[in-house]
């Protein structure tokens, strides 16, 4: 059985969490390898809304979910997801969830400096979650992250919040944000660290043996291929690589485990936070693609930005995310409009580009390069075989394969888990 990994191809909210819930029947491992609690996967079962963010999506199904070495916790953050999902009748033990002893740890003190460090930007801001992510990865290439292991033994951690303490309570200080105390941080995490240690352990090893006893992984990216810290929209990014290849480093595997890769891309473009967007929307058809698709973020409810499907920047995305074939979420968003704009390239000072160049001001000024295409009148919404869509929808996912250069694998046509189609 080959293994998938899934990531998003645009700028995330693609509709992963869907897309992996749809995949997680037939896996036996669900896997996170990178980002955080900054994610947000809405899945619909039933009468039910999970809404997960550091959590495996797979856990809904009753899969065993893994969080991997690649992701930074908030150990604080987990416990109230798995208190959140206990409520909502999904109990998360250490037999359904284990977690990576060597991943980094999200501290309050990342929060505190994620914040006051976007509040200082003033307009040049990111747009974060807010949630620490960035601070965190920096202290774990720093060397100076505490981890989930170091929960285990009193000195290390002691010892460890003396250094990071240093480090951060003077940058805090730099910012006149307030400055956090030694005590009450060791006393909390003394405090948690029963609750988190039964989740941990080397998981290489568990999924060393669920490989070798033949088991199918799944490996669920956050976050997207143009939020990757590398081949993103630097600095407009996330702190970590979400292209495919990470799902091996950031779980503990060879790169033969990453199996099938299924990049996730929405049938139109969004973006939440700061940072360049080219087949933007500032019009109505905008606000339009905003409203009918519930753009808002899942984790900060922020309002997403809208615009047009852009062909050039996913085929980006699909060379560097090592993508093999694209689902397309949320077609149902585009019923009714007369026609239909794709972005193919585009115009920089004069010059035409296939391409979104690296630079920041290159892609500040990049203007997108349309093709126009015929809309359609029918109904999408919870088409379940290709033969249900109308002709024109059929030649916007054609040509939309085309200027990607990948084929459309899947489409998913509402919310809901069973309306989705199997293309090849
Ligand atoms: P961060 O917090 O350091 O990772 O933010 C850096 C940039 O990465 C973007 N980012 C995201 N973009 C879309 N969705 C994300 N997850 C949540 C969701 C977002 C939410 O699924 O809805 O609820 O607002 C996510 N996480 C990070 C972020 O907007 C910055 O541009
Ligand atoms: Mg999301």
């Amino acid at each position: 059985m080959t293994n998938v990994t899934i990531i998003g191809a645009q700028w995330g909210d693609e509709g992963k969490g869907k897309v992996v819930d749809w995949l997680a029947s037939r896996a036996d491992v669900v896997v996170r390898f990178q980002g955080g609690h900054n994610a947000g996967h809405t899945l619909v079962v039933g009468d039910q809304t999970y809404k997960l963010s550091l959590l495996p999506s797979g856990l809904v199904r009753g899969k065993l979910g893994i969080i991997g070495n690649g992701v930074v916790i908030d150990p604080f953050a987990l416990l109230a997801e798995i208190a959140r999902l206990s409520a909502q009748g999904l109990p998360v033990t250490p037999k359904t969830l284990r977690i990576a002893d060597n991943a980094p740890l999200i501290l309050p003190l990342h929060a505190a400096l994620d914040s006051a460090r976007e509040a200082a930007r003033g307009d040049r801001k990111i747009g974060t979650t807010g949630r620490g992510i960035g601070p965190a990865y920096e202290d774990k290439v720093a060397r100076r992250a505490i981890r989930v292991c170091d929960l285990a033994e009193p000195e290390t951690l002691s010892a460890k919040l003396d250094e990071l303490l240093l480090h951060h309570n003077t940058l805090l200080a730099g910012l006149g944000a307030p400055i956090f105390d030694k005590a009450s941080l060791l006393a909390s995490l003394l405090e948690l660290a029963p609750k988190i240690l039964p989740f941990a352990e080397p998981v290489w090893e568990r999924l060393a043996a669920a490989r070798r006893d033949g088991q199918r992984i799944l490996f669920e990216g956050a976050q997207a291929v143009m939020l990757d810290v590398d081949h993103g929209t630097y600095p407009f990014v996330t702190s970590s690589n979400t292209v495919a290849g990470t799902a091996a480093s950031g779980s503990g595997m060879g790169p033969d485990a990453i199996g099938r890769v299924l990049g996730i891309a929405k049938a139109y473009c969004t973006r939440v936070g700061a940072g360049p967007f080219p087949t933007e929307l500032h019009d109505d058809t905008g606000r339009m693609l905003g409203e009918r698709g519930h753009e808002f973020g899942t984790v900060t409810g922020r309002k997403r930005r809208c615009g047009w499907f852009d062909a050039a920047l996913v085929r980006q995305a699909v060379k560097v995310g090592g993508i093999n074939g694209l689902a397309l979420t949320k077609l149902d968003v585009l019923d009714g409009f007369s026609e239909l704009k794709i972005g193919v390239g585009y115009r920089i000072n004069g010059q035409s580009f296939k391409h979104l160049p690296a630079g920041m001001a290159a892609q500040a000024a990049a203007e997108p390069i349309y093709e126009t295409l015929e809309g359609w009148s029918g109904s999408t919404r919870g088409a379940r075989s290709w033969a249900e869509l109308p002709a024109a929808a059929i030649k916007y996912v054609k040509r939309i394969e085309e200027l990607v250069e990948a084929p459309v694998t899947l489409l998913s046509t509402s919310p809901e888990r069973d309306d989705t189609i199997l293309v090849q």
